[in-house]
């Protein structure tokens, strides 16, 4: 990519803090302003429940310069300045893929992909509210005020990322924009009648086991389809994507280091007591810590539950967006073949013949595997640290993400039932296993029972080591959110 030629300059002061120039562009701004109440009533109603009123010491992007781009301060998250922040514009930049490669990146949307480049801006838009809403009830339980304040700070970071997606619907695809903004605010995670689009996202988060789980993995593949649609043809999409994954780092910073504090306040904990056996179960939920296993079931739900985020294996779909210039692979910059995959293949795991084997398939229909294979590579770096930890105590046990056939419903693997290691069962076999591999009744009801809030400044519930250092470099008695 060419070097950016200017850091566009961010309007601070009015409503909408922003580097797109809305203060010229009456047209977009106003119909920003007019979904700005919906926006705040949404927050409101579907929002972290409490704590509206509470000053919580929040990040807030003022600039996209890499070297200084965010401001730390308290405020109350319905003042939260939601801006509008792209990624600088780079100068002369190409369609870097499929078959208008080398043309001058769009400006403005190509008439022929409108339908398909709205789509894909509205999915993405529509699993930002839905996280907010999953999470909404977890500041009653929060294990302090670090996590706390990071809970909130991923959220209001969600309602940004929607903000994202709204402008370019607002700016670029007129009445229709217009519209799929307002039903952004209208779909409820979970609901029955009006769901989010896609799977995982209307599925709870009950506990903050599941909230670490969930910014692990499905946040992260928030930043894989984001790497994905940060390559589009379309420059203005290119560069919001850019932008938002200044900030998907930190919701997986959150998820990496929230669940290690989990394994490393249960190890301690077992140490102290001389438990050996991580299968003890009993003796280690007496110490009031989460046992290995119990963790392992939820890496495996929340594992599972996102590769279905990936879609199927083969689709037309993600053919045509890549043919189109629209959603690129996973840092398509990178990648050093023809970037037209016109004749190319890629190994595509699937079912033949009853037997889950490799076949090759043509590349451009096998792109949301690729994608999800780039997926379970980054995912597995953070296993490895988290096994480190385990491995330092000297306990016997090593947390694995789960076969890719293992609980799906998207996809090539959703007519199957299998174990975690891929091992095909019958529906009576899964029946009487599924609750050695997924969390049961028990297990809920256990990791629930230790779900006690913990307000006091420096203090961490039993069941979570503190972090090493605080957020914005703050010593360890640091008051994240003044609960009001
Ligand atoms: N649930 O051709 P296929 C994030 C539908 S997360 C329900 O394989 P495609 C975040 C599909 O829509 C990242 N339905 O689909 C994380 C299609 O329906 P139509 C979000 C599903 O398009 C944490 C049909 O099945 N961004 O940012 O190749 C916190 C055929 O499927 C599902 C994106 O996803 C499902 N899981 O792949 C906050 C990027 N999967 O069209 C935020 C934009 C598939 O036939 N989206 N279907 O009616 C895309 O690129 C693609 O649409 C997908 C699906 C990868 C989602």
């Amino acid at each position: 990519m060419n070097v950016a030629t200017s850091i566009g300059k961010v309007d601070y002061d009015g409503l909408i803090p922003n580097n797109v120039g809305l203060g010229e562009d009456v047209r977009v701004k106003r119909a920003l302003e007019k979904w700005h109440p919906g926006y705040i009533d949404w927050w409101k109603d579907m929002g972290p429940e409490g704590f509206q009123e509470s000053l919580v010491y929040l990040r807030t992007a003022v600039s996209v310069d890499p070297k200084g781009w965010a401001k730390f301060d308290y405020v109350k998250m319905p003042d939260y300045k939601w801006g509008i922040l792209l990624a600088p514009q780079a100068e002369g930049r190409t369609i870097p893929f499929g078959a208008h490669a080398g043309e001058p990146a769009w400006q403005e949307v190509p008439g022929e992909y409108r339908a398909m480049l709205r789509r894909l801006i509205v999915i993405q838009g529509d699993t930002e509210p839905a996280s907010v809403e999953q999470q909404r009830h977890l500041g009653k339980t929060a294990p302090s005020l670090y996590d706390l304040r990071n809970l909130f700070q991923v959220n209001v970071e969600e309602g940004r990322h929607l903000w994202a997606m709204v402008y370019l619907l607002q700016k670029y695809f007129g009445t229709d924009g217009r519209e799929e903004a307002e039903a952004l605010l209208q779909r409820r995670s979970g609901d029955a009648d009006s769901p989010r689009m896609l799977g995982a996202f209307n599925e709870k988060t009950p506990d903050w086991l599941s909230f670490f789980m969930f910014t692990y993995f499905t946040d992260r593949d928030g930043k894989m389809q984001l790497e994905a649609l940060a390559q589009s043809g379309f420059d203005p999409l290119s560069r919001t994507c850019r932008f938002m994954l200044t900030e998907e780092a930190h919701h997986m910073f959150v998820g990496e280091t929230g669940v290690t504090r989990v394994i490393q306040r249960t190890c301690e904990a077992m140490k102290e007591a001389g438990i050996t056996d991580p299968d003890d179960i009993p003796r280690v939920r007496k110490l009031g810590v989460i046992d290995l296993p119990t963790i392992q079931k939820k890496a495996n739900l929340h594992f599972s539950l996102t590769l279905d985020l990936f879609g199927n294996e083969i689709s037309t779909n993600a053919a045509n967006a890549f043919h189109a210039g629209l959603k690129g692979r996973y840092r398509e910059n990178r990648l050093t073949d023809d970037h037209k995959l016109e004749t190319s293949t890629y190994p595509v795991l699937r079912l033949i013949d009853g037997k889950i084997q490799n076949e090759d398939a043509p590349a451009l229909s096998a792109l949301n595997m690729r994608l999800r294979d780039d997926y379970v590579n980054d995912a597995n770096v953070g296993v490895g640290r988290w096994n480190k930890v385990i491995e330092s105590f000297g306990i016997p046990f090593q947390i694995k993400l789960p076969h890719v056939a293992f609980n799906r419903n998207i996809g090539e693997f959703s007519k199957v039932k299998a174990d975690v290691d891929g091992r095909q069962m019958s529906e009576a076999e899964w029946a009487s296993h599924r609750s050695d591999f997924l969390p049961n009744e028990q297990d809920k009801d256990f990791i629930e029972s230790l779900m006690q809030p913990q307000y006091e400044a420096g203090k961490f519930a039993s069941w979570i080591a503190p972090p090493k250092v605080g957020i914005d470099n703050k010593p360890g008695e640091f008051e994240y959110v003044k609960i009001a």
